[in-house]
C-alpha cells in the first residue's frame, strides 16, 4: 500500500499514514490536531495500530496532534533531536532507524527550513509485485512521472525541507538558507530519483513528485548556485505564519496545551530523599535517560486506574491489605542499577511516593518524589484529576 496521505485545508498540510501489511503496524507524519477524528477513522478504516506518531520539525503554522494520538492509542512520539520537543518519548538524530513491523523509515537530518528539521526515507522492505495497481501517481505541471503504476518502493517525506516546485522558507525560527541549499541538493538530491516526493505542504493542490522531477524543475534549486538560492530566499518577504506564536511552543510540548506548573526541582519540601518534581520534569527525565520512572502504586491500581509506558512497576504497598512489599528493598535497588541510576517515584498522588523515596534513600539511592502523583491530589469536593498529577499535566499514559 502506497502512503494515505491526508490534507488539513485550514493550514495546507499533508498528513501521512503508512503501514506494514504483514503486521498492520502503523506510523503517522506530521498529524494535525484538528483533524484527530479524521486520523482514528482512517487507522480504523484500514484496520491498523499506530505505533509511531512522528514529526517532521516543529511547525510554526498549526499544532500537532502526536501527544493525544499517544494517548488513545498507544503510539510512542517521536521527533527530530534539534527540535526542542521535549515531550517526545524518543529523540531522533540523523541516521536513526524508525521501524514499524518489517518496514524501516531512515531519519534523514535536514537542516535549513528549521535547525533541527528532518525527513524521512521509506524503501519499502520488499516492493510487492503481487498486488492491485495503486493509483497513479500525479505528475506535477505536466511532467509525466513514472509509467509504472505499481506500489513504489521508495518515499520520502520531506517535511519542509523540500515543497513541490518549492522548499519551505527559512526567515524565522532558526531557518538558514545556505544550510536548506545543502541539505537538498546533497542529501535529498542524492536519493534514487524515481522515489517519490511528499511534503509537508502544498499551497496549490499538488499531491506528490519525485526527486527526479525536482531535481530537473524546482525553480528554486534547478540551475541555482548556493549563493543564488541565499539570494532568493532572502528575498521572499513573506508575512509571518498567523499561529506561530501560538504554535511553536505547543508542538515544543507534541501538541499539549495545558501548562500544569513550570518545570524544576523544588527542593525545599524534600525531607529524607532528593526532592520533589513535577510531573512534567520526570516526564522529561526519563525521556532523555536521566532518571527511571519508577510507580509505586499497587498492580491493581496501575490496572484498573492506568499506567505510564515505559515506568518500573515496583509497589510499595499491595492492595487489598495494603501490606508493605516484602521485597521492595530488592526490587528498588534492581531498578536504580544498585544506585547508578536516579530514581523518580510516582504513586497516586505524591504521598506514598514520599514514604517509598525516603526508605529507598536509606538505601543509598538518589530519588525524586513526583508531585501530584498520577491521580493528582483531591480538590474540595473530593474530586482527583482537576488540581494536578501526571494525567492533568496530559503527559502519555495507557489504560488496558
Ligand atoms: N499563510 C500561512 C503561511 C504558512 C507558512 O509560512 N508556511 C511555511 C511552512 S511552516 C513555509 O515554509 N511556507 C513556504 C511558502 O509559503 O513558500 C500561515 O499564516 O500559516
Ligand atoms: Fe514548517
Amino acid at each position: 500500500m502506497n502512503p494515505t496521505q491526508l490534507f488539513d485545508p485550514a493550514s495546507s498540510t499533508y498528513t501521512y499514514i503508512l503501514f506494514d501489511e504483514d503486521t498492520r503496524e502503523a506510523v503517522i507524519i506530521d498529524p494535525v490536531d484538528v483533524q484527530l477524528e479524521r486520523d482514528l477513522a482512517t487507522l480504523e478504516r484500514l484496520g491498523v495500530r499506530l505505533i509511531w506518531a512522528l514529526e517532521t520539525h516543529a511547525h510554526a503554522d498549526h499544532i500537532t496532534s502526536a501527544a493525544q494520538l499517544a494517548e488513545l492509542t498507544g503510539a510512542r512520539t517521536a521527533a527530530p533531536a534539534g527540535c526542542d520537543i521535549g515531550t517526545a518519548a524518543v529523540q531522533l538524530q540523523d541516521g536513526d532507524t524508525v521501524t514499524f513491523g518489517h518496514e524501516q523509515l531512515r531519519v534523514l537530518h535536514t537542516p535549513g527550513h528549521t535547525a533541527g528539521s528532518v525527513c524521512f526515507y521509506w524503501q519499502r522492505a520488499e516492493p510487492p509485485h503481487d498486488e492491485p495497481p495503486s493509483e497513479p501517481a500525479q505528475a506535477p505541471l505536466g511532467h509525466e512521472m513514472r509509467p509504472d503504476l505499481r506500489h513504489d518502493a521508495r518515499h520520502v517525506f520531506t517535511g519542509d525541507t523540500l515543497l513541490i516546485q518549492g522548499c519551505g522558507r527559512t526567515d524565522f525560527q532558526s531557518g538558514d538558507a545556505g544550510a536548506l541549499y545543502d541539505s537538498i541538493t546533497q542529501k535529498l538530491f542524492t536519493l534514487p530519483d524515481t522515489a517519490i516526493v511528499w511534503p509537508c505542504h502544498d499551497y496549490h493542490e499538488r499531491t506528490q513528485s519525485t526527486i527526479g522531477v525536482e531535481k530537473a524543475t524546482n525553480p528554486r534549486l534547478a540551475g541555482k548556485s548556493r549563493d543564488e538560492f541565499i539570494a532568493l530566499m532572502n528575498a521572499l518577504d513573506l508575512p509571518k505564519p498567523r499561529r506561530i506564536d501560538e504554535a511553536v511552543p505547543a508542538n515544543q510540548r507534541s501538541g499539549l496545551r495545558q501548562d500544569a506548573g513550570s518545570g524544576g526541582v523544588a527542593d525545599a519540601a524534600a525531607q529524607g530523599y532528593a526532592g520533589d518534581i513535577t510531573p512534567q520534569q520526570a516526564h522529561e527525565w526519563m525521556t532523555h535517560g536521566k532518571a527511571v520512572l519508577v510507580d509505586v502504586r499497587t498492580d491493581a491500581e496501575r490496572e484498573w486506574v492506568g499506567f505510564v509506558p515505559g515506568a518500573l512497576a515496583v509497589a510499595w504497598k499491595q492492595w487489598p491489605g495494603m501490606e508493605l512489599n516484602p521485597d521492595f528493598d530488592a526490587q528498588i535497588r534492581a531498578a536504580a542499577d544498585d544506585g547508578q541510576k536516579t530514581l523518580a517515584l510516582l504513586c497516586r498522588s505524591g504521598v506514598r511516593s514520599i514514604a517509598a523515596a525516603q526508605r529507598a534513600t536509606e538505601l543509598g539511592l538518589t530519588v525524586y518524589n513526583i508531585l501530584g502523583g498520577f491521580e493528582g491530589e483531591p480538590d474540595e469536593h473530593a474530586q482527583r484529576g482537576h488540581k494536578n498529577g501526571w494525567r492533568h499535566a496530559g503527559l502519555p499514559w495507557r489504560q488496558n
